[in-house]
């Protein structure tokens, strides 16, 4: 057997990269079996059925270091999370989902704001400021060319996803950053300004020698299906700072007396606006809870 990369996933084949040479594979039966879906980004065992033609079976997948459903990718380092400050404007309880869900995989955040050639309206500024003490945040625009090193000095050794919603230019920031990737692009629709879904596979793309940087398609919702109640909080890092609750762990930052939490928000430590969309996805959680 050879041991490969996912690279790509068409219509139920798979693209395995060993390194050497790239394989077009179908998945073993078992897989759907056991409702396991092999991801791009997965380090598999691949059988060969035709070693002419390079097709070969998906055996085994390895264990995952990182896991996310949307976009679907596996053993990714850190998230570029990329949003537009216009065309499309940012949707910041999407960023701060994402964000949830990233840190639930344990990886690295970078938020990548975007098409700041058109911020006649500070959007930059506004989201810096709820961002900025917690997550990195470049500002980039792709047709001036701002912010294009910044970004590729983040690529370096790592295996990255860039993921946000469509339209938002990551494509086009893709091409940028390696001109050899010539990845479509689309344009952004005049009336309701948003993207039309241009990349539809998320696909990884090799980027030197010891760093691989993942395409994904755009999307604009994300569930906190498999979170619980009292576990959110843990994905909210700026929080962590401030442990001196009465009810020490158990606090969950919301009601209870002598929250420290709640305190730092007053004291402007800890941004409202965050504080507020961590309540909001709480009720979220809980609601969903209910109907089950
Ligand atoms: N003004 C401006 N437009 C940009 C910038 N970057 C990208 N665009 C435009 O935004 C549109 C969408 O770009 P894409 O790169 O296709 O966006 P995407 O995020 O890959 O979208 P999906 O593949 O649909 O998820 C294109 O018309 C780009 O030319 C920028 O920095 N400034
Ligand atoms: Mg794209
Ligand atoms: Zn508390």
């Amino acid at each position: 057997m050879i041991e490969g990369k996912i690279i790509k996933g068409i219509g139920g084949f798979y693209y395995v990269d060993d390194g050497k040479d790239l394989y077009e594979c179908r998945a073993r039966g078992i897989f759907r079996k056991e409702k396991m879906t092999p991801l791009v980004g997965d380090d598999v065992l691949i059988s060969i059925v035709d070693f002419e033609n390079k097709k070969g079976i998906v055996e085994k997948i390895k264990e995952r270091k990182s896991e996310l459903i949307r976009p679907a990718i596996a053993n990714v380092d850190k998230a570029l999370i990329v949003f537009a400050v216009k065309n499309p404007s940012p949707n910041l309880s999407l960023l701060d989902r994402f964000i949830v869900l990233a840190e639930k995989e344990n990886l690295e955040v970078v938020i990548i704001l975007t098409k700041i050639d058109l911020d006649d309206e500070n959007v930059l500024e506004e989201i810096k400021n709820i961002y900025q003490n917690t997550y990195k945040v470049i500002p980039v625009s792709t047709k001036e060319k701002i912010g294009i090193e910044k970004v590729k000095e983040e690529l370096k050794n790592s295996v990255v996803v860039f993921a946000g919603p469509s339209g938002v230019g990551k494509s086009s920031l893709l091409n940028e950053i390696d001109k050899n990737f010539n990845l479509q692009t689309g344009d952004v629709s005049e009336k309701i300004k948003r993207g039309k879904h241009t990349t539809r596979h998320a696909e990884l793309l090799k980027l030197g020698e010891n760093s691989m940087v993942a395409d994904t398609p755009g999307f604009s919702s994300l569930v906190l299906d498999d979170i619980e109640e009292d576990e959110l909080k843990e994905y909210f890092v700026e929080f962590d700072k401030f442990d001196e609750c009465k009810f020490g762990s158990r606090c969950i930052h919301e009601n209870e007396p002598n929250c420290s939490v709640k305190e730092a928000v007053k004291e402007n430590k800890i941004e409202k606006k965050r504080y507020d969309s961590y309540i909001q996805l709480l009720n979220e959680i809980r609601n969903k809870k209910r109907r089950y």
